[in-house]
């Protein structure tokens, strides 16, 4: 099968009714087909055929729907770019991927063919073009800094996407009757692989939304009364902050919270079920792998556990009961765009090692422990050390630098960098330089002058005996 297959359930079988809601206006889903097609026809008219990529730099819109979907249908590989990276972080991509166009809202290096929204508003026939595919056909490429620093496109396949999407629509009970909100960027697996998949596999009304504004949120659940919720630990704790008759409101609609991308404090799960009524549901998932582990619909959520491994997916700890997570399964992607060598060396005798590591409960429950590199996770989207200790390090003042994460109430982590200067330092200008250069949630929080970094005799950085920094 391939993904538009699975979607004929949703774009012939419910073609008249709702499926989505963005800004206000209603869409059917034969209006998404058929726009979906019309982007298709675009495309192949510019030229494209199946294999070639398009990048997209876009914010959560009806465009970046339009433009996946077209990418499906044709075999073209769609290639998301996180809308907060700047032009370091999307030359990176763009030079990687060799995309044959990018369609961009925003700033993009020069050296390519760059197309608005607008440009897709051409008129062509809107039926859909007569392409074969099979399962293995690349959908996308995800960029990823999988267990090393260097960002990697992470080949996701038709048949990837729809492991995920069955397994999820049959563990959590999916169906045409739920209701989605959805604020999660479609850049990242958490968006597209689970909300916009399920809601195609299903059928479902969902509400789309620019992005989640934590002023308005409760509002949003309120207006939209969804029975279904995907979000990232700091969506929670946001949430905690919506009065108690409205969030008990919201909760007697819900029926599922999901929660996934970083750890859930405990403590917040406890917090959100006296307020909202609703035990979050936490699962385990990572762009090579879309969704691994999740805790049961029906049967225990445990808190601080990230449940049991979903259909199809195998795991082994690499000491038995603990150790790092290795997988199988139908969800694993097809390899690094690219490069041979981390894509041998992301296997070992056929498990994709992940990173993580974890300890299976006698129960069979997994809790994750962390994992193996120095990863920081704020507000869900992954932070790499060292690609900011190489740009601080660049800065004309810096001569040395170590970023760290530390705990954050409502985004898990935020990245301090430690620094020893280079002369007479303007930290200001730094840390401005930091915020015009880097995705926002990447650009330091502090910044903290030492005058060496701790060093083990072979000159490795200790980061765990760095000063904490000033509250
Ligand atoms: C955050 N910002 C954004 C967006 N999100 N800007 C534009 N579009 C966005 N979608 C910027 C803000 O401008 C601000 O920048 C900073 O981030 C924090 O914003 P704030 O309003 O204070 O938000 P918050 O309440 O702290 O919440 C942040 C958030 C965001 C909305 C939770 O972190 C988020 O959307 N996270 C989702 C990440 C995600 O989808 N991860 C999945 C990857 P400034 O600081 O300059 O003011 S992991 C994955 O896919 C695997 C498979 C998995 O397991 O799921
Ligand atoms: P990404 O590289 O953006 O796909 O992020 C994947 C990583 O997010 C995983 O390798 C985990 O470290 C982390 N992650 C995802 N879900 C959870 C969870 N429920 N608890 C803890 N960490 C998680």
């Amino acid at each position: 099968m391939n993904l538009p297959q699975l979607f004929d359930l949703s774009f012939i079988g419910r073609r008249d009714q709702p499926a989505l809601e963005f800004h206000g206006k209603v869409f059917t889903f034969g209006d998404i087909d058929e726009r979906s097609n019309r982007v298709a026809n675009l495309l192949l008219a510019r030229g494209f055929t199946a294999g070639d990529r398009l990048c997209v730099y876009l914010p959560n819109c009806l465009e970046i729907i339009d433009l996946y979907l077209a990418c499906v249908k044709l075999g073209v590989v769609f290639v998301p770019i996180n809308i907060l990276y700047r032009e370091r972080e999307i030359t990176h991509i763009l030079n990687d991927a060799e995309p044959k166009a990018v369609v961009a809202s925003g700033e993009t290096p020069p050296g390519y063919e760059v197309w608005r929204r607008e440009d897709l508003a051409a008129s062509v026939p809107s039926s859909r073009p007569p392409v074969t595919l099979d399962g293995d056909t690349p959908a996308a490429l995800v960029y990823t800094s999988g267990t090393t620093g260097v960002s990697k496109g992470a080949i996701l396949t038709h048949n990837n996407f729809l492991a995920n999407a069955v397994s999820l629509l049959t563990c959590w009970q999916i169906t045409a009757q739920d209701r989605l909100l959805l604020p999660l960027p479609l850049f990242h697996v958490h968006g597209l692989g689970n909300g916009l998949h399920c809601w195609l596999a299903a059928g479902f009304h969902m509400r789309l939304l620019e992005r989640f504004e934590h002023q308005t949120a409760a509002a949003q659940f309120l207006d939209f009364q969804p029975t279904l919720f995907f979000g990232v630990p700091a969506m929670y704790v946001r949430l905690l902050g919506t009065p108690e008759a409205e969030a008990r409101e919201i909760g007697n609609r819900m029926r599922l919270f999901v929660s996934g991308s970083a750890p859930l404090p405990a403590q917040v799960l406890e917090e959100f079920r006296a307020r909202f009524g609703h035990t979050i549901l936490e699962r385990y998932g990572m762009t090579e792998t879309m969704m691994n582990l999740s805790n049961p619909y029906i049967g225990e959520r445990r808190p601080g556990t990230v449940g049991m491994p979903l259909p199809g997916v195998s795991i082994r700890l690499s000491n038995g009961d603990s150790g790092e997570v290795l997988l199988k399964g139908p969800n694993l992607f097809a390899g690094y765009w690219r490069r041979e060598q981390a894509t041998r060396d992301a296997f070992s005798d056929g498990w994709f090692r992940t990173g993580d590591l974890a300890v299976r409960g006698a129960d069979g429950y997994y809790t994750l422990q962390g994992r193996k590199s120095d990863l920081i996770i704020s507000g869900g989207f992954n932070i790499y050390p060292r690609e900011i200790e190489e740009f601080l390090m660049e800065q004309p003042e810096v001569a040395e630098a170590a970023v760290v994460g530390v705990p954050d109430r409502v985004r898990g982590e935020i990245p301090v960098a430690y620094f020893v200067p280079r002369g007479a330092c303007d930290e200001a200008a730094l840390a401005a330089r930091c915020r015009e250069k880097l995705a926002s949630f990447k650009a330091p929080k502090q910044f903290v002058k030492v005058e060496a970094l701790p060093r083990t005799a072979l000159g490795k950085v200790q980061k765990h005996l760095l000063p904490p920094p000033e509250q």
